[in-house]
């Protein structure tokens, strides 16, 4: 059948199943571009909530510092700023401190909830055993360091200086009985 008109006839089909071929294929690249750039704008964590805990360290050391964002680890600057990241729905901040109940807060956050400030962040102090209680156990360590200052050594630790001034005293003493008896987590 190699006359004239059949062979029109096989390239006009094979023009067509081209044709029909990169169409399909422009189409499934098309709708693969669209789910990639939904995906990356659906993952993007755009939500800010920020917060400082600058007051709680000394000399902006910030080892004994936790500030958790949904359980991951959130980092602090220099200044003591914190910027965690989010989507919209429910978000738990959870902020651990040497020497403090742990606190946590709970946000509801909207796709327009841009940035939360949740500004300098006051926690209980007290608990330098971390059992999240701030019993007789703590106010014993804390009598144990009592008139101890960082410059002092051994005796001074940092968990029983609440205001964080580099001195136990009366201070630090005062913070405690306010807050003998009371466990966490707070809210914050
Ligand atoms: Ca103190």
């Amino acid at each position: 059948m190699d006359c004239v008109q059949c062979l029109y006839t096989s390239q006009s089909q094979h023009d067509s199943n081209s044709f029909l071929y990169n169409r399909r294929t422009s189409a499934i690249r098309q709708q693969t571009l669209i789910t990639i750039i939904r995906s990356h704008y659906e993952d993007k964590e755009a939500l800010r909530v920020m917060g400082n805990v600058s007051h709680l360290a000394i000399d902006g050391n910030y080892d004994g510092i936790r500030v958790y964002m949904n359980d991951v680890l959130v980092q602090i600057n220099a200044d003591g700023s914190f910027e965690a990241h989010t989507r919209p729905g429910e978000a738990i901040i959870r902020i651990e401190v040497n020497g403090f109940l742990p606190a946590e807060k709970t946000l509801q956050l909207a796709e327009s909830d841009l940035t939360t400030e949740l500004g300098t962040i006051s926690l209980i102090g007290g608990d330098i055993t971390k059992d999240k209680q701030i019993n007789i156990a703590d106010l014993t360590l804390l009598l144990a360091s009592y008139r101890s200052t960082k410059a002092d050594g051994p005796n001074y630790v940092l968990e029983a200086d609440y205001n964080r001034d580099e001195q136990i005293n009366i201070q630090d003493l005062t913070i405690l009985g306010n807050n003998y008896g009371k466990s966490g987590p707070q809210q914050l």
